[in-house]
């Protein structure tokens, strides 16, 4: 059993100085109890802690690190790139290049423009659309997640959720006032929204593959179903794939499920572990921006010389390797050792997967939604949690958050990591 002590200390000097001694909400451990530990290095799956130890990482930065922690090129990429100067705030030639790979990946997206974070290119899709349509609502479903956007922090998924304010206070009515929530994977309610906001409604944001209150997939026919609606309403429907854009396959969730969204929003993977984001689509209205258009967008360090090294560099090997096979192998591998484990112990638990993105709900009933997923017994969850981690396993700490692979993952991480789940849900009931 791991001992986390030196974490615990810092942990107790960062409340001190720090608002609940995280940088991120979800980092808190506030949903499973106890403190989180704290990173010295990390390398492939493996994160080494202030208490040295080694734990099998499936939270991957919470998406990025799908080639696994401290990657050599990506390391050397971020290297060559600061020798030459860490921002210019003028174009560089590495902003043309990660543009061009982004374009050639996902046919939807013919222009693309950076930013510094998921949460910046899912506003800005927002404006965008807007401006583009001229209308000012927005659909978008319970328990996704678009980041901290003011009018999209309703009914939100991650940490909004495990905190138990998914309509975060600070957010002027007014502002959520154009933003139309409805139930995942329900064909009648997106139908019953537009009937009642007709003429109104800019677009559809959503994460295509939802990964902010666990992992659900969506039913045969839905996307299709959204991706026919906005064309007959005049609306966009925008992915938010920041999570699934260059992860559940190249072309990201659009390539698997075979739909091209009007704009796409990006993240995580394409900075390589550094700071950014992205947003794209057609060419006609991406055109719409400043300073071709009327919707402003900006940033200072958008297109940042070092995001974007690290960024190609991930995206190349993704784009040449063996990536997707090996760890949809390692997924399937993942799923067939846990279901079967929890099956053994005879607890109930819903296994959700999609490539390398999944989450176990502890409920006997299949999830498809938000309130299927509040099904889950979070206390168990919580207990499973801290097992798993005193065994050297790290999920992340939250029912309400998807698991992540990477190809660092080994067949060996996955055996230990299915025997510790064998034993400890064999003493959960
Ligand atoms: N999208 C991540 C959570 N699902 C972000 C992590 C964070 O909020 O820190």
């Amino acid at each position: 059993m791991l001992s986390f002590k030196k974490s615990e200390e810092l942990f107790a000097e960062a409340l001190k100085w720090i608002p609940g001694g995280v940088n991120s909400p979800v980092r808190a451990f506030r949903a499973v109890g106890g403190t989180p530990f704290f990173v010295n290095r990390a390398k492939g799956a493996h994160l080494f802690d202030l208490d040295e130890n080694e734990i099998i990482d499936y939270v991957g930065t919470w998406g990025p690190a799908i080639l696994g922690h401290a990657y050599p090129k990506i390391i050397k990429a971020i290297q060559d790139a600061a020798e030459r100067g860490t921002s210019f705030g003028v174009p560089n030639s590495l902003e043309v290049k990660m543009a061009q790979i982004i374009t050639r990946a996902i046919p939807s997206v013919q222009k693309v423009r950076m930013c510094n974070s998921g949460t910046e290119a899912t506003m800005s899709a927002i404006r965008l659309a807007r401006g583009y349509t001229r209308r000012d609502k927005i659909i978008k479903f319970d328990g996704c997640y678009h980041g901290h956007v003011d009018s999209l922090l309703v009914k939100a998924g991650s940490g909004a959720l495990t905190f138990g304010h998914p309509d975060s206070m600070g957010v002027p009515a007014a502002f959520t006032q154009h933003t139309v929530v409805v139930p995942f994977n329900d064909t009648e309610a997106i139908q019953a929204a537009f009937d009642a906001n007709r003429g109104q409604v800019a677009g559809i944001i959503l994460e295509p593959v939802p990964g902010n209150a666990g992992l659900y997939v969506p039913k045969s026919g839905f996307l299709e179903f959204l991706r026919k609606i906005c064309s007959e309403q005049g609306a966009l429907l925008i992915f938010d794939e920041v999570m699934t854009g260059f992860r559940l396959g190249f072309g990201g969730a659009q390539q698997r499920f075979g739909i091209t969204p009007d704009l796409t929003c990006f993240g995580k993977i394409i900075g390589g572990g550094l700071p950014v984001g992205a947003f794209g689509g057609r060419a006609d209205i991406m055109d719409q921006l400043a300073p071709v258009g009327p919707v402003y967008q900006a940033g200072t360090l958008s297109g940042n010389p070092l995001a974007m090294a690290a960024g190609i560099a991930a995206l190349e090997e993704l784009e040449n390797g063996n990536v997707y096979k090996s760890i949809e192998e390692i997924g399937a591998a993942l799923e067939t050792g846990l279901r079967e484990a929890a099956r053994s112990a005879g607890v109930a638990v819903q296994f959700n997967r999609c490539g390398s993105m999944f989450c176990g709900y502890f409920t006997d009933r299949p999830v498809h939604n938000l309130s299927d997923a509040m099904h889950s017994d979070r206390t168990k969850f919580g207990r499973y949690f801290h097992r798993m981690l005193e065994q050297g396993i790290y999920f992340a700490p939250s029912q309400f958050e998807a698991g992540f692979i990477s190809a660092a993952h080994t067949a060996e991480d996955i055996e230990k990591t299915v025997r510790a789940a064998r034993e400890i849900l064999g003493h959960m009931n």
